[in-house]
């Protein structure tokens, strides 16, 4: 297939409310994160947008739970998540925020060309409006049933439980958040995007052009979206918080802000162009562009449906996949704010990040654990023991365990350089884990540009495993042994470990996307430097030359205690 000229990688803006949780990260920011790192070592024109989203009710409302206004929110919540994300190793190329003036800006430029394009339609219509606070009900503020799934707490704009988007008339017996009483109904002018007139588009851009590469999920739900007859959706709101509509009579009227975060990601691609001194246009103009939106499930119509739409009227690109993930249940319960049923981010930094020194290979083995259990398909689960498990019985006792042994090998049996090669004794087995190293490098390269993120993760284990196999047949530390009376032993010891070297060296460029920390202190024990780490590097046997002097092994993963999982169970 040809090679786009370049990516546009985004992820879900988070909203600037609070901690975000590994839910969060498992869905949208690690997977996204992994295919970038993949995508750049392929050396690919390729810009990672991200930031935070400080529109909508969400943010009023919980300025008014910690009595404070809306602005000192945004201001607490976006560098907190910023950092968090850093501690994490995820790496953006840009972590812009909604409240900037350029982004405002930028929703104002789209919304007028629409509109004055006769892309939207205006109409009157009754909307709730609670009496005593003398105020419209949008989204968050009205609460109700859910009549999908029947959850007592659904928003005005979506479902938190089945994660169905809503209207506030769909919720039964819905309810004002601010007086807490029934609201009533009055008149008001807004903005809709008549969502009606493009089915035929949508119909044939997603379910024909992408039914085989998009996720079967994300199919499902557009078809059943489109099939149910779309609606014009209103994309203003009566509120105070957000991006001002740019028309002369909409006082007190903002854009909804499902309408401008996803222009978030233009206005975030401005800023990385600002900051770089490059031109941003082409990532959202020019066909040879490849967008890829990595999201949750119930962000699904919002990527899939709403904003191709929008961009679609605006003359933007379309995304060529918006890759979601279902949900990560926590335990065995679904996690959740309001519930306190989670982990944040923010508290897996403090009790395993920050407390060690070098604490970043715990980062690692969260990222590690969270693609390992990833909610490619279906719903997942993170249980606190699997995490030790993965940690304890994969990352040490393969990953970690192989590296470790060759390198000790090495320093013991070679001198502590790279040893030769000696083609005329080499059996079938050295050619066999020769040709798997190759065999590994290309599956994993398929795997990703499919974004199976989790299989791909398994591949690189394996190859760690297929490493110990190997070394284990050819027990070196016996044949050393022999060294007196027999004249092949050293050249079967050097071929065993030139071997074994050259697979940690390709376990490296292979686990980085994955562990970028790890595959860092990997360079550092090899002593060489990151570029080794390029993809096209991937499956070569003369990734570390013969006579080499290596440094000494590092632990690139250290046990967890039963004790650390037990506190953690503890505290949920
Ligand atoms: N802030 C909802 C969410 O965090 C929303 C995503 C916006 S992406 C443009 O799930
Ligand atoms: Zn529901």
């Amino acid at each position: 297939m040809e090679q786009p000229k370049r990516y546009l990688i985004t992820a879900a803006l988070p909203y600037a409310n609070g901690q975000k949780h590994i839910g969060h990260l498992a869905g949208a920011y690690l997977p996204a994160d992994i295919y970038v790192r993949y995508l750049k070592a392929q050396k690919r024109d390729v810009v990672f947008v991200c930031g935070s989203d400080e529109h909508g009710t969400a943010i009023p409302i919980q300025a008014t739970k910690e009595g404070t206004t809306a602005r000192a929110i945004i201001d607490k919540y976006h560098p907190l998540m910023e950092q968090n994300f850093k501690d994490l190793g995820i790496a953006f190329d840009v972590y812009h925020r909604t409240s900037d003036p350029l982004h405002h800006e930028t929703a104002q430029e789209f919304f007028t060309k629409l509109n004055n394009n006769g892309d939207l339609e205006i109409k009157e219509s009754e909307q709730y409006f609670d009496e005593e606070a003398n105020s419209f009900l949008a989204d968050r503020y009205i609460k109700g049933t859910c009549p999908n799934c029947s959850f007592d707490s659904a928003y005005g704009d979506q479902c938190e439980r089945c994660g169905k988007s809503l209207s506030p008339d769909e919720l039964i017996n819905p309810v004002s958040t601010l007086s807490g009483k029934p609201p009533v109904k009055k008149s008001t002018k807004h903005w809709y995007l008549p969502l009606n007139r493009h089915e035929d588009f949508l119909r044939k851009w997603i379910l024909e052009a992408h039914a085989n590469d998009w996720r079967s999920n994300v199919l499902g739900q557009c078809k059943s979206w489109i099939d149910g007859g779309l609606q014009p959706r209103a994309v203003t709101r009566d509120l105070d918080w957000g991006v001002k509509v740019p028309v002369a009579d909409a006082e007190g009227k903002v854009l909804y802000v499902w309408f401008d975060a996803p222009i978030g990601y233009i206005s975030a691609t401005k800023q990385w162009a600002i900051n770089t001194g490059k031109d941003w246009k082409p990532y959202w103009e020019d066909k040879d562009t490849k967008l890829v939106h990595f999201i949750g499930k119930d962000n699904i119509v919002f990527h899939c449906i709403i904003f191709p739409v929008m961009l679609q009227l605006h003359g933007n690109i379309l995304p060529d996949n918006v890759p979601s993930n279902e949900f990560m249940n926590l335990e065995g319960d679904k996690m959740s704010t309001s519930r306190n049923w989670k982990l944040d981010m923010q508290d897996y930094i403090n009790d395993f990040i920050n407390k060690e020194n070098g604490g970043s290979q715990m980062a690692d083995v969260l990222r590690y654990y969270l693609t390992q259990i990833a909610p490619e398909t279906k719903d997942s689960e993170f249980m606190w023991k699997g995490f030790q498990d993965a940690n304890n019985s994969e990352l040490v006792s393969i990953f970690g365990n192989f590296v470790n042994r060759t390198f000790v090998l090495m320093h013991k049996l070679c001198n502590g350089k790279v040893p030769a090669f000696h083609q005329d004794i080499a059996d079938e087995l050295d050619q066999q884990t020769i040709t798997e190293i190759k065999n590994c490098a290309n599956k994993v390269t398929a795997l990703l540009e499919e974004y199976r993120f989790r299989e791909a993760l398994f591949e690189v284990i394996n190859l760690a495993r297929t490493g110990n196999q190997y070394m284990q047949k050819k027990e070196p530390w016996i044949v050393a042994k022999s060294l007196a009376e027999n004249p092949d032993a050293q050249k079967s010891i050097d071929n065993c470990l030139h071997i074994c070297l050259q697979l940690t060296a390709n376990l490296a460029i292979l686990i980085q996307p994955f562990l970028p920390f790890t595959a860092k202190k990997m360079c550092h024990m090899m002593k060489v430097v990151e570029k080794m780490l390029d993809w096209e590097n991937a499956g070569s046997m003369k990734l570390l030359s013969v006579g080499y002097s290596l440094r000494a092994p590092e632990l690139l993963f250290r046990k967890i205690e039963d004790s650390e999982i037990m506190e953690q169970i503890e505290k949920l």
